[in-house]
């Protein structure tokens, strides 16, 4: 197989772009599809400081590496939740977050938010106190991750929190939201959430990548990351519509993308509209002033009450 640049050797072939490149261009065409599509979607400039969320897994190590190589003002943030099954996921991810910055960009800074140290409990134990999610602790996880991102963007002052969600995260997301008319789900369903009233931005430089061409990247770069998922993940409808979703590109290449990208424009284009929570007010809680549609406390405080 040979590159479509130069004539040498190919290391992938991406069919929905009919290319097949070698590691340097590869590499050289990662970094430049996810520059396109930060100015395309005008998530951050240089003057701007972000926050990236990094988890030891592939998707946010490369997003940090290529925000770093970009020349962007941008620190990492790993939020440790303490999930100990199938030996010490939250141990092993924290270390691949380190050992990214020691091996890669020494001058790199790691912000760490341990979840039980710094407000009593790790997630799987609060999940079962307060017996949320059917056995599950995402629900819980979702809150307390969102809740901590906000804190340290606002304090840190910094202009946006970028995550590693890439094309197959989000085609997986609209195909569930489409499938229930989740209509409200799909207003905001964007790679990029403006800042509102003490909620911080929100942008997705990876929107374009297809989760192979992280993993490719993260080879090709010589970065570790932590292999297996978080054990909750298991069996999710997420993980379920992904494998949906990779039948159907296998059948038809680029369909994936397609779909994605014409939600966008249908949408962007004013030819789709969906009722977006307007009129649903924030106003900060009494507790942590962080901005909440619920009563005079917000569910995290709640959650810790
Ligand atoms: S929500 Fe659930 Fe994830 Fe939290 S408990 Fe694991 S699987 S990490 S994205
Ligand atoms: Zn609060």
């Amino acid at each position: 197989m040979k590159c479509s640049k130069w004539g040498g050797t190919a290391v992938i072939k991406m069919r929905q772009h009919r290319r097949r490149l070698c590691a340097n261009h590869f590499v050289e065409w990662f970094v430049s599809m996810t520059q396109r599509t930060i100015e395309k979607h005008g998530m951050f400039g240089h003057a701007d400081r972000v926050l990236v969320a990094v988890s030891g897994g592939k998707d946010s190590l490369a997003l940090w590496d290529v925000l770093l190589r970009l020349g962007y003002q941008v620190e990492g943030m790993y939020i440790s939740l303490g999930i100990d099954e199938d030996l010490g996921y939250s141990d092993t991810s924290l270390a691949m977050c380190r050992r990214f910055v020691s091996a890669h960009h020494p001058e790199a800074v790691l912000h760490i938010v341990d979840v039980e140290k710094e407000y009593g409990q790790p997630i799987p134990t609060l999940a079962r106190t307060k017996r949320r999610g059917r056995g599950k602790p995402c629900s819980v996880c979702g809150l307390v991750k969102r809740h901590v991102m906000n804190r340290l963007a606002r304090d840190g002052g910094f202009a946006a929190i970028a995550t590693g969600h890439n094309l197959d995260d989000e085609v997986a997301v609209l195909m569930q939201n489409t499938l229930h008319w989740q209509t409200g789900y799909l207003a905001r369903q964007a790679p990029v959430l403006a800042e509102r009233e003490g909620l911080a931005r929100k942008v997705k430089p990876f929107v374009r990548i297809y989760e192979r061409e992280a993993a490719a990247y993260t080879l090709i770069r010589g970065i570790d990351y932590i292999y297996d998922e978080c054990p909750y993940a298991k069996g999710s409808t997420t993980n379920f519509y992904k494998d949906l979703l990779n039948q159907l590109e296998l059948r038809s290449s680029g369909a994936k993308q397609q779909f994605y990208l014409q939600f966008l424009r249908a949408r962007d284009s004013g030819s789709m509209s969906f009722a977006a929570e307007q009129g649903i007010e924030l106003h900060p809680c009494r507790q942590c002033s962080q901005p909440t549609t619920a009563g005079d406390l917000c569910a995290f405080c709640r959650l810790w009450e």
